[in-house]
């Protein structure tokens, strides 16, 4: 650990899932107990007086690890030197917009965000990216970023590999952390595959626990599709202390060598994937990081057929999402 405050950059930080994020960050939670870190905070011109009361929370907590907190809207700056950037900032879809329509404005923030990084970021900066359509917006950052590696772009997709392990926790009556593996395939988005073939209950086949394969088939994967509408209809407001948590999960996954026999969900650039998935996408894969600490996908998860024609469906919705974003 270096007595020096790493740099952690997190934009939309005046949002809802900010608010949860930046403390845990600041409480050590990322980096653990003994790394200082210095943040770097993200928004626009019109939320940065909220952004400050924020920052006036962060103050108050005297967390012992936080050493610096630099706000403002001109990503130049705030990305200067970072090491790690969690993009949670995004427009949201306004009435009438259509899907490319999002696309497209969001497509004008993440190229901006991707340059700036470029420039001005440590070159061996992780940028995992939240704010939505999210595999999209993460090639889109990508794709701007010469100076940097493709293979430290990721998406989130942990939410929904942590909300697949409670679906399958409350049915088969076991306890969360026995549920593992849980692989996520392909698009954050309700094409996303939440593959229960390959998931086990304290180490057995789900098929073998759960007998239900109807119940597998069908409310099981809807229900994680469709879990971030079910919290909007319960709370009045979209999920954010959980994704906030599994950013959190997400980042520790790609900085910690995995332990022997585990594996996590992150979607990442999909080129000489082994899974036959086109190139240049922002896919989730099955992923291990290395004793160097480089996340790669896990190779030879048995594929069906009825993962693989999932797959090829989230596939499609990507490079569709790619057409339309970088259609000028
Ligand atoms: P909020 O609307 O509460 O906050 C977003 C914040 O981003 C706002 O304060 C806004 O001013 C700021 N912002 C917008 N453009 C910006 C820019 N160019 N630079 C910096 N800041 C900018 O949304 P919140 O609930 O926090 O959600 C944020 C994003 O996460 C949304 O796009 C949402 O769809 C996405 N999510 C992604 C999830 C995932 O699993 N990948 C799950 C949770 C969440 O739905």
């Amino acid at each position: 650990m270096s007595e020096e405050p790493i740099r952690i950059a997190v934009t939309g930080g005046a949002g809802q899932i900010a608010y949860s994020l930046l403390f845990r960050l600041a409480s050590g939670e990322m980096l653990g107990p003994d790394q200082p870190i210095s943040l770097h905070i993200l928004e626009v011109p019109e939320a940065l007086h909220a952004l400050q009361g924020v920052k006036m929370e962060l103050d108050d907590c005297a967390f012992p690890l936080l050493k610096e907190i630099v706000i403002g809207s001109d990503p130049y700056k705030i990305f200067q030197g970072v090491r790690y950037a969690i993009l949670v900032g995004a427009r949201p879809r306004g009435p009438g917009m259509e899907r490319g329509d999002l696309l497209k404005e969001n497509g004008k923030i993440f190229i901006g965000q991707g340059k700036a990084l470029s420039e001005v970021a440590d070159r061996d900066v992780k940028v995992l990216v939240v704010g939505n359509p999210c595999n999209t917006n993460a090639l889109i950052a990508m794709s701007n970023a010469p100076h940097l590696s493709r293979k430290n772009f990721f998406a989130m997709t942990r939410l929904d590999e942590n909300r697949a392990k409670a679906q399958l926790a409350q049915k088969s009556k076991f306890h969360v952390s026995e549920i593992r593996p849980m692989i996520i395939w392909g698009n954050h988005s309700s094409t996303q595959v939440p593959d229960y073939f390959n998931a086990k209950i304290e180490g057995n086949p789900v098929t073998s626990v759960i007998h239900d394969e109807e119940w597998l088939a069908d409310t099981f994967i809807t229900n994680v599709q469709k879990r971030g509408a079910a919290i909007i209809e319960a709370r009045g407001k979209s999920s954010a202390a959980s994704a906030a948590s599994a950013a959190i999960d997400t980042m520790k996954s790609l900085i910690n060598p995995t332990p022997a026999g585990e594996l996590y969900s992150v979607a990442l650039c999909s080129d000489g994937n082994p899974y036959d998935i086109a190139e240049n996408l922002i896919y989730s894969f099955p992923c291990r990081t290395n004793e160097k600490g480089v996340p790669e996908i896990v190779k030879g998860i048995p594929l069906n057929n009825f993962l693989k024609e999932k797959m090829k469906a989230s596939e499609a919705e990507l490079i569709e999402e790619r057409e339309l974003a970088f259609k000028s």
